[in-house]
């Protein structure tokens, strides 16, 4: 009995000695753990990117943007791109490196567009691309934000006499791009609706609208911003007319790859910073004269106050050359999508202190 007892304690001892291993062990290593967490945190805050060091080494951002959309990418005869979603990348540039044009723009077509990202072709997809659950959850990728909110709609000749999306019947075929929310929602529309439908699909916009207008199919559709802008490319634009139903929400936005948080904050916080300069008027003419405002949001969104570009690891003078360089907003979009008659009403697009949705978190 006795015997029993004692080896019943010296098990017991045992067990405690062990234990106290143990627990001193995962005590060590819980406290490696805080200290790994917190350098983490600590490089974060004073703005390691990876992405962004890579860029400054580089001495450019890499944009992928469309092969061709007037307004929002589109080169011309000397390889100058312009475009609201080529003024977001101009925008990084302008606060990361210092200087608006040190960009490469990779045309891109819709299918080609997220695996250039992910597989780290290009930093940035700048390319009229819709902001969808499964695109920002699924595949890599993160939306920072929205540079232009549009919807499906349809085009067709007007001498089709259709002046309503009611009126398509059974057979109509339909001209659109590979790879698009667009193809998807084509389908809800017509299956939804009972009606059969012939889908006309290529890769290339060019080739899409080369089609429609040789007359390959009744009706082209895709985003209303796309229609407009590929509208100016057909050989008699007049002649075609867009319909007045919107199918989809097509939010449009620049993606970065998922991983690289700053990197994401900085294309996030670049094109804000745009929004928000036009919401507070400020523009690349009077920029300068606004460091000595006495409105505090404005001295901020000019580098004049706080100290907002050292959470990026950038100095205090990003914003305002995004502003002096690129512009803000409504500059960007009277350049690119107003002035050259694509679509002269800014609709959603307007600044909510002016009826629109265009509303960003504030700059402090
Ligand atoms: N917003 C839609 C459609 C994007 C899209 O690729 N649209 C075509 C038709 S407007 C286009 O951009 N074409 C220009 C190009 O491929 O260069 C999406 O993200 O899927």
């Amino acid at each position: 009995m006795n015997n029993l007892l004692t080896n019943k304690y010296n098990r017991g001892i045992k067990m405690f000695k062990y234990s106290k291993k143990l627990f001193a062990f995962f005590a060590v290593l819980s406290m490696i753990f805080v200290v790994a967490c917190d350098q983490q945190g600590g490089k974060q805050s004073k703005g390691k990117s990876k992405t962004l060091e890579n860029t400054k080494k580089r001495g450019f951002v890499r944009c992928g943007v469309s092969q061709g959309l007037p307004g929002f990418s589109n080169a011309d005869a000397s390889g100058n791109w312009t475009g609201i979603d080529v003024d977001v990348c101009r925008a990084v540039a302008a606060a990361t490196l210092g200087d608006a044009t040190k960009v490469k723009f990779t045309p891109l077509s819709a299918k080609e567009r997220f695996t250039a990202l992910t597989s780290g072709e290009i930093d940035i997809l700048a390319r009229n691309t819709t902001w969808t659950l499964s695109r920002d959850a699924d595949i890599g990728l993160t939306f920072v934000g929205v540079n232009f909110y549009d919807g499906q709609g349809f085009m067709v000749r007007k001498g089709s006499g259709i002046a309503s999306t009611s009126e398509f019947s059974n057979g109509t075929s339909v001209c659109t791009n590979l790879g698009t929310t667009t193809e998807l929602n084509m389908r809800d529309f017509f299956d939804s609706r009972g009606i059969s439908y012939e889908p006309v699909v290529f890769e290339k916009a060019d080739e899409v609208v080369a089609a429609y207008d040789a007359g390959r199919c009744d009706t082209y559709t895709t985003d209303k911003s796309g229609l407009a802008a590929q509208r100016t490319k057909l050989s008699a634009p007049d002649d075609h007319v867009v319909l007045p139903e919107t199918i989809s929400k097509e939010p449009l936005g620049p993606v970065v790859r998922q991983g690289d948080s700053i990197w994401e904050d900085i294309v996030r916080w670049s094109l804000n910073t745009m929004i928000e300069a036009e919401e507070y008027g400020v523009n690349s003419t009077n920029a300068d004269m606004m460091k000595t405002s006495n409105n505090p949001a404005i001295k901020r969104l000019v580098g004049a106050e706080g100290e907002l570009g050292a959470a990026f690891g950038l100095d205090n003078d990003w914003n305002y050359r995004i502003i002096t360089q690129v512009g803000n907003y409504g500059e960007s979009y009277k350049r690119n999508i107003a002035d050259t008659g694509i679509l002269p009403d800014r609709g959603p697009n307007e600044l909510w202190t002016k009826g629109g949705i265009l509303y960003v978190p504030p700059a402090r």
